[in-house]
């Protein structure tokens, strides 16, 4: 720990669920955090926090936050009543003894945890089921399960080259990202190789703040990038720019081979660009060596998300953009520490139930059915799909808990809310999956009121079950947080990662892959050491507008707020959802601006604002997720699954941008 002008300063590492993991400095005076600032010292371009970091810090002063633990009686009714811990471990420790006793098993209790702090500590609540026997949890992933498959598929792994990297690129696209607002300081090394020359490209169907900053826009159509990509290899073979390697590559040759068969006009007319786009990006992409491609999260929310990956990694093949200095296809780094996950107790027996179609799977669920939910780390109710099977759920569940720091919209229909601490108030280590920083929290300050962390509250219970009933659970109360966390750095992870252990990090955040250029070796991990190239499917089906639902209803991430996490500025927010429409097509319908609307498909109905924008396509309608007040929008989401995440995550992604929705005032 550092003092300095009064202030200890701790390190702390943004343990949100984030492409940045972003090293951070707290500062701290007669027992108060007075300033957050970013961690410099590893990298100046962590000096500034972006808008959702700014909020981190209110986080945990915020007169909202929780800081006992309540009861409610009725779920939803709001007559919430302060109780003790020893109250609360008890009721549940209870009713967990029950429910084994009852069904002659654990699997009636259920585990959903995700987005909140991945920190590697956090797995405690993992951990605290795991040692009960084998309980139900959620496996799958909403952000990014269909582009880890395909790089599995094409590489073998999920690498990509440090950003920093970027600055040797000559020709730069961003494929259905938007860092500009998501991964703010990777934007630094795009604008230092923009400022020497190298051309930027973003390919979105919104005009989104990094899309502002490119040299080239191309306003896709959702879910079309696909077919893009297949007339971009078409063409670019006619031109001899692609180069197939059979020693390096596999399935080459039947891929060009079957592009070369797909009718080019149909192509365009799926993709509905003009021509003088394409040929620009054809004349850049053949001109312009070495190419990186950058594809986000966004791009692979649809049904064919996967495909498209595994076409965007070949066309970087191909044009030979693989392995080299400036090239690469970025989706998410993921290997490179073998932590052993130890706190997390993993066993084969878990019942894992998709987390993408949550409530649906868990009513279905008999012998025994689930009657105990435990929420951690999430915000169902603002952030799930399939909102009527939630609520129906809910009337099944005998016993619903929420650990949390706010009094979320979840937390609001629980019966006991438990007070989590924040990533000042303990310790942790955690790294995130992009550039890579693997990073600790220092304890800054004492949990806040009766605050603790989901580690503590597994001890917590284990002890209390323990007693009630010997031998319930295994789960190793009695370790210090930092023996859990010595368990997680064994000598062969402190190897890979050139450390002496843990407390090390204490001196600063580490990069994972320093240095590093992606498949450099030109060794794949792939069984034959080869990049794999994807075949194409009979049809390629591209979700488009009907006449019923003639909008493509997209909701992205929003500038500033992770997620659902909108607790600290809930009074900014508007009542319900804002709704951007072209206004053309609003007044078409005869819809102003301000105006109150309702959005509806065949799954529900939402009441929106709209707001007009003049840089959406006519069939496009745009709202941030979680930016409201009031209502959800997933309230419109049929939740259907994409076609790859299951190899790599145990259940396919989430097509959560192929929404169809009509319009009408309210
Ligand atoms: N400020 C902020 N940062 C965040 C988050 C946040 O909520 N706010 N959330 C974090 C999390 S959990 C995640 S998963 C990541 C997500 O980070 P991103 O991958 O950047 O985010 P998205 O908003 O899902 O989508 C990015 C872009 O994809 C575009 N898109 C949608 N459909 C298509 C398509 O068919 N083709 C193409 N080419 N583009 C398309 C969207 O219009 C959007 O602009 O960000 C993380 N960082
Ligand atoms: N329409 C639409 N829906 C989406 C998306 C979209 O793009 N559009 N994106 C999807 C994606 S990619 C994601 S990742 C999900 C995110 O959805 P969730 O996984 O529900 O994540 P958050 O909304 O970030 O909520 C996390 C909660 O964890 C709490 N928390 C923070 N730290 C801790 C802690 O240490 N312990 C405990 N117990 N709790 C903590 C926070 O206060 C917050 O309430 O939403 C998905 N939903
Ligand atoms: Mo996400």
């Amino acid at each position: 720990m550092l003092y300095k002008d009064g202030y200890q300063i701790t390190r702390h590492t943004c343990p949100r669920n984030c492409y940045d993991s972003c090293p951070l400095l707290a500062y701290t005076r007669n027992g108060r955090i007075e300033k957050l600032t970013g961690d410099a010292s590893s990298n100046p371009h962590y000096a500034q926090l972006c808008a959702k970091g700014k909020q981190i810090l209110d986080s945990v002063y915020h007169p909202q936050r929780l800081l006992f633990p309540l009861r409610q009686q009725g779920r939803g009714t709001g007559h919430w009543q302060r109780i003790t811990w020893d109250t609360a471990i008890e009721i549940i420790a209870r009713k967990m003894l029950a429910l084994k006793e009852r069904y002659h098993s654990t699997l009636p209790l259920c585990l959903n945890k995700y987005s909140g702090n991945f920190g590697l500590l956090h797995y405690a609540c993992e951990g605290m089921f795991n040692s009960l026997g084998p309980t139900t949890q959620t496996t799958g992933t909403p952000c990014f399960s269909s582009g880890i498959d395909a790089q599995k598929l094409d590489f073998g792994g999920n690498i990509t080259s440090d950003v920093q990297t970027l600055v040797h690129s000559q020709l730069i696209i961003l494929w259905g990202v938007n860092p500009a607002w998501t991964s703010i300081h990777s934007m630094e090394a795009i604008y230092q190789a923009q400022a020497k020359g190298t051309k930027i490209v973003v390919i979105d169907p919104l005009y989104t703040e990094t899309a502002r900053k490119a040299d080239y826009y191309i306003q896709i159509r959702p879910g079309s990038d696909a077919a893009l990509v297949l007339l971009l290899l078409q063409k670019l073979a006619a031109r001899g720019a692609l180069h197939n390697d059979p020693q390096r590559i596999r399935g080459g040759d039947k891929l060009l081979a079957d592009i070369q068969r797909l009718d080019q006009s149909q192509l365009e007319a799926v993709i509905d660009q003009p021509a003088e786009a394409i040929d620009t990006l054809i004349e850049l992409i053949a001109s312009q060596h070495p190419m990186h491609i950058w594809c986000g999260f966004g791009m692979q929310r649809h049904v064919h998300g996967g495909l498209t990956i595994r076409l965007i990694d070949a066309l970087a093949m191909l044009t030979g953009n693989i392995g080299i200095p400036g090239g690469g296809v970025n989706f998410a780094d993921r290997e490179g520490v073998d932590f052993p996950y130890a706190t997390k107790r993993e066993r084969a027996d878990t019942r894992y139930v998709n987390i993408n179609q949550f409530s649906q799977t868990l009513r279905s669920l008999q012998d025994p059915p689930v009657r105990l939910l435990w929420i951690a780390c999430r915000n169902l109710v603002s952030q799930d799909v399939g909102l009527r099977e939630l609520q129906a759920l809910w009337s099944e569940l005998e016993l619903v808990v929420v650990a949390d720091k706010f009094l979320t919209k979840t937390a609001e229909m629980a019966d006991i809310v438990l007070p989590v601490t924040t990533e000042f108030e303990d310790i942790d280590v955690y790294t995130g999956y992009f550039p890579r920083w693997l990073g600790i929290n220092e304890a800054a300050i004492p949990p806040r009121g009766e605050a603790k962390s989901d580690l503590e509250i597994a001890r917590l219970l284990t002890r209390r079950l323990n007693e009630l009933a010997p031998g319930t659970s295994d789960f190793p109360a009695e370790q210090t947080d930092e023996e859990f966390l010595d368990a997680e750095f064994p000598p062969a992870v402190c190897r890979q990662l050139g450390i002496n252990g843990w407390r090390q990090l204490r001196e600063g955040a580490i990069k994972v892959r320093p240095s590093g250029i992606a498949w450099q070796d030109g060794k794949f991990a792939t069984d034959d050491g080869k990049f794999h190239c994807c075949e194409l499917p009979k049809q390629l089906d591209v979700l488009l507008p009907t006449e019923d639902y003639p909008f493509h209803f997209i909701t992205p991430h929003a500038q500033q707020s992770i997620n659902g996490q909108t607790y600290t500025r809930l009074a900014e927010l508007p009542e319900y959802p804002v709704v951007y429409i072209h206004p053309d097509s609003a007044k078409k319908r005869r819809l102003t601006e301000g105006q109150h609307v309702i959005l509806w498909n065949e799954y529900g109905s939402l009441t929106a604002t709209i707001a007009y924008d003049d840089t959406l396509a006519a069939d496009i309608l745009m709202s941030y997720q979680g930016s409201s007040q009031q209502g959800n929008v997933n309230a419109l989401n049929g939740g259907h699954p994409t076609d790859l995440g299951t190899l790599s995550t145990g259940a396919p992604g989430l097509a959560l941008y192929d929404v169809f929705v009509n319009i009408r005032a309210k």
